[in-house]
């Protein structure tokens, strides 16, 4: 859903009870998903900041469960958080919901603007990422005893590799738009490492790995860092919060903070595993998760990291296989792209698979 005008705006702005002219509002951020705008008004001579949100219906068909969740989870977080930490906090519509459902049946939301942050696509430095890792892993730790029963499941199988394998290769077979011969390579390369996939879920019916409250979705540009301090301010994009395996928060971070190239960098020649950030952001996640993992988890986090790599790369090519309509692209065979910078990564993964063994255990002592 796009905002084209004042006249979509006002409306908006009457439900949210937002007062004040607006100065400006504009598309904001890096997500695949959701539509994001900047809105700043002007409130008594003050700019305000807001960010609204038109929430992606394609992918997310259940804002109230949605909200329920986030309502739960930010509410526990508020109480474990500490002076300086930021909890995302949403306004109430008139309908006394913190979401809006317009007559075009779009999914409309609006939160406070967290002021004096900053958002990395990529880590700047090493102790950026550090942060990171540290936010993520204090967000398994400080909802380890949230109920988790309490949890819709929003998107079900989210993180179920095998599961999105046999998607993947129904779209491959299908291959509705005929671009299946220009990924002959990269659907080989994803065929001939089908034995992994089932890694984790076989981990965690053995019991060796559980089920915690998880974010799901923990690039670094879904962390806010204080621009004065650059610590870890605020962990944003709760959409996906359900209950999961703590090892893919820790390697969807790794699949994207860990490249030295961007998502969809199309010359591969610059995209690389960077094993020094791998270790940045291994300390971070483990500090932050303050003891909480169990020895099986962390033996699974190199395990993490290539899962959530490949399973993405999987993702985007099964999403270009099918037209992209998924993943929002700002230029053809974009998702073709972002999957090369991920089989990419794999490989070099591989390459580097005793030394992510090695370096994990060192450092968690087990
Ligand atoms: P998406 O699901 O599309 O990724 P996000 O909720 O992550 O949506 O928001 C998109 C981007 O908007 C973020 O990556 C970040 O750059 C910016 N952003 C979101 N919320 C805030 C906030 N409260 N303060 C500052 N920036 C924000
Ligand atoms: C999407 O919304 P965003 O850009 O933070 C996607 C993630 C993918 C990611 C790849 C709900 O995240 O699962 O890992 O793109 N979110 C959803 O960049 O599918
Ligand atoms: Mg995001």
């Amino acid at each position: 859903m796009m905002l084209s005008g004042d006249t979509e705006l006002q409306p908006l702005l009457k439900q949210f009870h937002l007062q004040g002219t607006c100065v400006s509002c504009e598309k904001f951020g890096g997500g695949h998903i959701n539509d994001t705008y900047l809105l700043q008004l002007r409130q008594n001579g003050d700019l305000k900041k807001y960010v609204l949100q038109a929430v992606n219906t394609n992918v997310f068909q259940n804002i109230r469960s949605i909200m329920e969740n986030i309502a739960g989870v930010t509410a526990h977080l508020k109480k474990k958080a500490a002076p300086n930490e930021k909890i995302m906090s949403f306004l109430q519509a008139e309908n006394g919901c913190t979401y809006y459902i317009d007559p075009n049946g779009a999914f409309w939301r609006v939160y406070e603007f967290i002021d004096d942050s900053i958002c990395m696509d990529l880590p700047e430095n090493d102790e950026d990422f550090y942060q990171c890792g540290f936010a993520f892993g204090k967000f398994q730790r400080d909802l380890a005893d949230f109920p988790a029963d309490r949890l819709h499941e929003i998107i079900p199988d989210f993180h179920n590799t095998p599961k999105r394998y046999r998607a993947f290769l129904n779209a491959v077979e299908q291959d509705v738009c005929g671009r299946a011969a220009s990924a002959q390579k990269e659907i080989a390369f994803i065929n001939a490492r089908e034995p992994f996939y089932a890694v984790l879920e076989q981990a965690h019916a053995a019991g060796n790995l559980p089920l915690r409250v998880s974010h799901n979705d923990t690039k670094c540009n879904n962390v806010l860092l204080d621009s004065k301090t650059r610590k870890a301010l605020c962990v944003i994009d709760l959409d996906t919060i359900m209950p999961g395996f703590s090892v893919n928060d820790f390697g969807d971070a790794i699949r994207f903070g860990a490249s030295t190239a961007a998502e969809d960098e199309r010359d591969l020649d610059r995209v690389h595993f960077d094993m020094e950030k791998f270790k940045v952001y291994t300390k971070g996640f483990l500090d932050g998760c303050g003891g909480l993992l169990t020895a099986g988890e962390i033996s699974l986090l190199p395990e993490g990291a290539k899962m959530m790599t490949i399973e993405c790369g999987m993702r985007f090519l099964a999403d270009y296989l099918e037209g992209d309509h998924y993943f929002r692209i700002d230029r053809p065979d974009q998702n073709l792209d972002r999957c090369r910078t991920q089989l990419k990564l794999v490989k070099e993964m591989e390459e580097n698979w005793q030394n992510m063994k090695a370096f994990v255990s060192a450092y968690a002592g087990v």
